[in-house]
Formats: C-alpha cells, structure tokens, sequence
C-alpha cells in the first residue's frame, strides 16, 4: 500500500431487465412484473420491486411466483433491448475512465482513482454516473463507493433502488463485520453453509478466526477471507478477461450412489448453471460433466453440439445423458458439475439454436 487508498465504484442497474420493461410499456409501471417464463417450466429472470414485496426473485420457478403474487404480469425477455442499455451504460462509464471491468450486462466496477474529468471526489463521480444513466437511458442505478472492490459491490446493494452508499476506509472494517458471509464476494452457498457449519455468520464471526484456523478449513482460499473479514481487498479493476467457460458443481456433505438422487442433483445444478448462463449471455456448444468421487478421483465427460446450447430443458438433459453413461458409479459421488466450454460472442444471440446435430 502506498497510503493513498483507491477509489472504486461498483454499479448496478436496479430491478434491470423489469426496468427495461416498465420504462418501454407504461402500462407496466407501477405493476409487479417478472420478466422470463410465465410456462409451466419457466423461470424467473428478474422481478420488479412492486413483485419483490411478494417475494418474487430471481431464480425463481415461475409457478411458485405466481403463486406468491396472483396478479403477477409475465414479461418475455427482450435481450437486444436489455443488450442496448447496457452499451449505453458503459459508454457513460467511458467517459470517466478506462479502467472498468464489467460483470455483467447491468454491473460494473469503475477504478476512478484517477478519471477523465479530474473529479477530486470519487462520489460526486458516482452521483455524476448515476444522474447520466438516467437521463439518457431513462433507468435508475445504484452506485456503492469505497477503496476496494469487495466494499464498493456490497455497498451498491446497500440502498437499493435508486440509491448510493459511500464506505470510507476507516469504515471497511465495520462495515463488513455487520455482513452476513454469504454476501462477501468469493463465498458461494457451499462455503456460506460449511462457514455456518463452524459458527461463522458474519463478518465479525470470520474475523475472530485466526489464518490457521481458516487455512486448515478452506486452504488457499484462507488468505483471501481473512483479509476480506478486515475489510481488505488489493484486486485490481481490470477488464473483462476472455471468459472461456461457465460452469457450476457442488459438494456434498455425504456422498451421493443412489441414480435417483445423483439425477435430481444434476438437474438442479444444471438449473443453476443455466441461470449464470443466461445472465452472462454466453452460451456454449459443448457440455461439460465432471465427477469426483469418494477417493477424489476426478472424471470429465463431455458432449458437443454443432449450435450453442440455447435452452434450459437442453441443458438439462445433455446433463442427465452424460451422468446416465456412468451410472451405475463405481463408488459415492462427492461432487458433481456442470458447465458450458467453447462460448460464443453475444453477436448472434438472438438466434434460436434448435438445429442440435449431435456431433461427439
Ligand atoms: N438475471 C437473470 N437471472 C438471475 C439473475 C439475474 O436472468 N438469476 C438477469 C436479470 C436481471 C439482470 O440479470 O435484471 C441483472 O441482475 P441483478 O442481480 O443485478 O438483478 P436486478 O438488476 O434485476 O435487480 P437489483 O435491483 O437487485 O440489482
Ligand atoms: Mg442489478
């Protein structure tokens, strides 16, 4: 450190893809809204807050949603349309530095240590941002400002919607002491539920382990978490690297043989896996199955088709197909995944890919 802490803005569009939607149809505002499948199969995508009071979210089987809110109006997602916004949103951010790293189509981080317009405060900067996005693209964002990556993207969530949190560094420490671990940045469900498995809840719980307690629990990843529960954090901003795959996987507390119960795993994994996927926008051609087994030896299979995989229900059974081939196991499973390799560019997204001619 050289004394001088960064300036980082995390940015995210609020409510993005329903706010797209109340934006173009006025009829739709001021109405709770899912944007995704309405079907018997589908999936929310994302809800508007009026649909959020009923408990509508993301990931959420569109039968249950409507069932937690009868009045719920299902929109069918406009990609290119979302796609636009976001092109506008990062030609904002452009003109206050080069340094951004988006994460997906509605969210950014910004390193505006030092930006273009010479803005001495980071948050006039975030307010500039935020007034911009608004006025040009008619949706509201939430800004988080801090000194490093892992408080600026929980503080952008902090006031939600329309809202800005600056977290100063003599905060940091505090302010990720009150979080629950499973929002730091870098704990996903299996680690939030192995931390609780231990007594840690919050910030301030992992805090109170020390480095070796937290090596002998999580290895290399112990480094990371002690320092993120002192609200420490050096990553760089730094662009988008050239994503090469999306894949999710699963540990299980006991080892899974039973066919029925390794199938109803894939399928849930492989439904995860399509709610990154469809977030990211990348889709993949071939699928990507990975087992490891109780004495952690570790096997891939893989399945290839001559289009990208453009549909959950695909997915799902290119999943199913490749752990069938294995069943019966020769031992317990300890961990299955799923993912996608041999991405696309997002240029011909829109196109549905139904001709699967299977090639491997
Ligand atoms: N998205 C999705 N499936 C998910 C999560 C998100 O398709 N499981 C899409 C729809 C969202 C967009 O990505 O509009 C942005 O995701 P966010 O997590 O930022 O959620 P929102 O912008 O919708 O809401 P918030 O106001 O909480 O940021
Ligand atoms: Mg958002």
């Amino acid at each position: 450190m050289d004394g001088s802490p960064r300036k980082i803005i995390h940015i995210d569009m609020d409510a993005f893809y329903a706010s797209v939607e109340q934006r173009d149809d006025p009829a739709l505002r001021g109405q709770p809204i899912a944007v995704g499948g309405g079907g018997p199969r589908g999936v929310v995508a994302t809800a508007s807050y009026e649909a959020r009071k009923f408990g509508v979210k993301s990931a959420m089987p569109g039968a249950r949603a409507r069932r937690l809110c009868p009045g719920l109006i299902f929109v069918p997602p406009r990609f290119e349309v979302y796609r636009a916004a976001s092109a506008q949103i990062r030609d904002i951010f452009a003109r206050f530095t080069d340094v951004i790293q988006p994460l997906s189509l509605d969210e950014a981080y910004l390193d505006v240590t030092c930006n273009k317009p010479g803005i001495a405060s980071a948050t006039q900067v975030a307010e500039e941002i935020r007034r911009l996005i608004r006025a040009e693209t008619g949706l509201t964002a939430s800004a988080g400002v801090s000194y490093n990556k892992l408080i600026a993207k929980l503080a952008s969530d902090q006031n939600k919607p329309d809202g800005l949190c600056v977290v100063r560094p003599h905060e940091g420490a505090a302010f990720i002491a009150a979080m629950p671990v499973r929002r730091i940045h870098g704990v996903g469900p299996v680690t939030a539920r192995r931390m609780q498995a231990l007594g840690i809840e919050t910030g301030a719980d992992l805090r109170a382990r020390d480095l070796r307690f937290l090596a002998a629990h999580f290895g290399s990843a112990a480094e990371y978490y002690y320092r993120a529960a002192r609200g420490l954090d050096d990553r760089p901003v730094h662009e988008r690297l050239c994503r090469k795959s999306i894949s999710v996987e699963d540990t299980f507390f006991d080892d899974l043989i039973a066919e029925s119960a390794l199938l109803e795993e894939i399928e849930r994994i492989a439904a995860s896996l399509w709610t990154r996927i469809d977030k990211a926008q990348a889709w993949g051609r071939t699928v990507v199955l990975k087992v490891k087994f109780a004495d952690f030896q570790i096997i891939t299979r893989s399945k290839s088709f001559a289009t990208p995989v453009r549909s959950p229900d695909l997915l799902t059974q290119a999943g199913r197909d490749l752990l069938r081939a294995q069943l019966p196991l020769r031992m317990g499973a300890r961990l299955l995944g799923l993912g996608v390799h041999n991405l696309e560019g997002d240029d011909d997204a829109g196109e549905q890919g139904e001709q699967l001619a299977l090639l491997l």
